[in-house]
């Protein structure tokens, strides 16, 4: 854990300056992160900070009105979506469910494409980020599959460098996904094969050596086990909820969100953070929500550099399940969670009893929240 973290001090030549200073110096330390972003040096920056000063705005529940625009947190312009092939917003709710078919004893076999290959992506209007991708997008595609089935992912490395697919859940050595055991070099490919349990959320990612270049590059993805009512009884109906393709789950509004960060500058040090890579992108439009149904998150964590990241939300609470391997809550009625690399959890929560009206998420890691990390949900009355 490096709690100092320096920059260049721009003002006094040698002197370095731990860069939380600069973050709680106020809204010009996005400029800054931005800066460093684009790998501008300290004279830009010298100007940036020489610009007439403003007061910091403070974060106040339930007034959105500055974050979106330049005036405070937030970015200025916008990240060209199409050009990078996948959307935030698309991502939430855009589940891999594979090729689904029996195998001759009546099991569920599910199958899947995963391709590495080396992208260029933008993650933060004008900044661009050299990544590692798993099916062209960061994350990777939400792997979604049920509790027993038979999962086997067709993996091809088309990208530069040797990488795996190294699945959080029950599998052989075999399978794990690590060197010596599932690396694909360049060209190669593996196919993975295992029992999808225990049910809940997961993750995948690379584990090719130095595994933290590999993550940090984009190479990770949500991996969702949906429990099989059948299995649980006495469980059944908060089982079928978890369960896509039931009428019980369909009321709910399922969110995916990774958690990650980004070292524009390659020093070990992330400038920007997010869930689901882009910048700010639920700040600048807001997830709408129906507040006549519940919400459930599927939350990861790999953020690469930082030891923890976390979630809190605004005006309400939620009920938390660790891992997401249980059918009851593990935390009940609270309003932030906190997650290691690769901790995950599933948060359910409602907004019937609220007003409708802009509701702020965000790390509380105030750092990150002032570099990207930072979103709102819409409530309105159902469309
Ligand atoms: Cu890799």
């Amino acid at each position: 854990m490096r709690l100092r973290r320096t920059i260049p001090e721009p003002t006094t030549g040698g002197r370095r300056l731990p860069r939380r200073a600069l973050v709680t110096a106020g809204p010009r330390s996005f400029l800054a992160g931005l800066l460093a972003g684009f790998g501008i040096g300290p004279g830009l920056l010298a100007a940036a900070r020489a610009a007439p000063a403003r007061a910091a705005e403070p974060l106040i529940e339930g007034d959105p009105g500055p974050m979106p625009d330049h005036n405070g947190l937030g970015t200025v312009g916008e990240v060209d979506h199409a050009a990078n092939g996948f959307d935030p917003h698309a991502l939430l709710t855009d589940y891999d469910t594979g090729t689904v078919s029996r195998l001759a004893d009546g099991r569920r076999l599910r199958e899947f494409e995963v391709v590495a290959v080396d992208r260029e992506i933008e993650i933060a209007p004008g900044v661009r980020f050299a990544a590692w991708t798993y099916n062209g997008r960061v994350p990777g595609p939400t792997l979604r599959a049920t509790e027993g089935d038979l999962v086997r992912i067709r993996f091809t490395n088309a990208g530069s460098m040797p990488h795996t697919m190294h699945f959080h859940g029950i599998h052989s050595a075999r399978m794990d996904g690590i060197p010596g055991a599932g690396e694909a070099f360049p060209g190669e490919t593996f196919v993975y094969e295992f029992t999808a349990e225990p049910f809940g959320c997961h993750l995948y990612h690379c584990h090719s050596l130095p595994i933290k270049h590999h993550v940090h590059r984009g190479l990770y993805g949500a991996f969702i086990v949906d429990p099989d009512p059948e299995r649980h009884p006495g469980y059944r109906g908060p089982a079928r909820t978890r369960l896509l393709g039931t009428p019980e789950n369909a009321e709910w509004q399922e969110f995916v969100m990774v958690m990650n960060g980004f070292d524009t500058d390659f020093d070990e040090e992330n400038e920007f953070y997010a869930v689901n890579t882009i910048a700010f992108a639920y700040a600048q439009k807001p997830i709408r929500i129906d507040r006549r149904r519940p919400v459930r998150i599927y939350l990861v964590n790999t953020t690469e550099f930082d030891p923890i990241n976390s979630f809190h939300l605004h005006g309400n609470f939620f009920d938390y399940y660790d891992h997401g391997t249980t059918l009851t809550p593990t935390l009940r009625t609270v309003d932030t969670i906190m997650q290691c690399q690769a901790q995950r959890g599933i948060l359910e929560f409602t907004f019937r009893d609220h007003e409708p009206g802009r509701y702020m998420f965000h790390a509380h890691q105030s750092e990150f929240t002032e570099l990207g990390w930072m979103g709102f949900f819409e409530v309105e009355d159902g469309a």
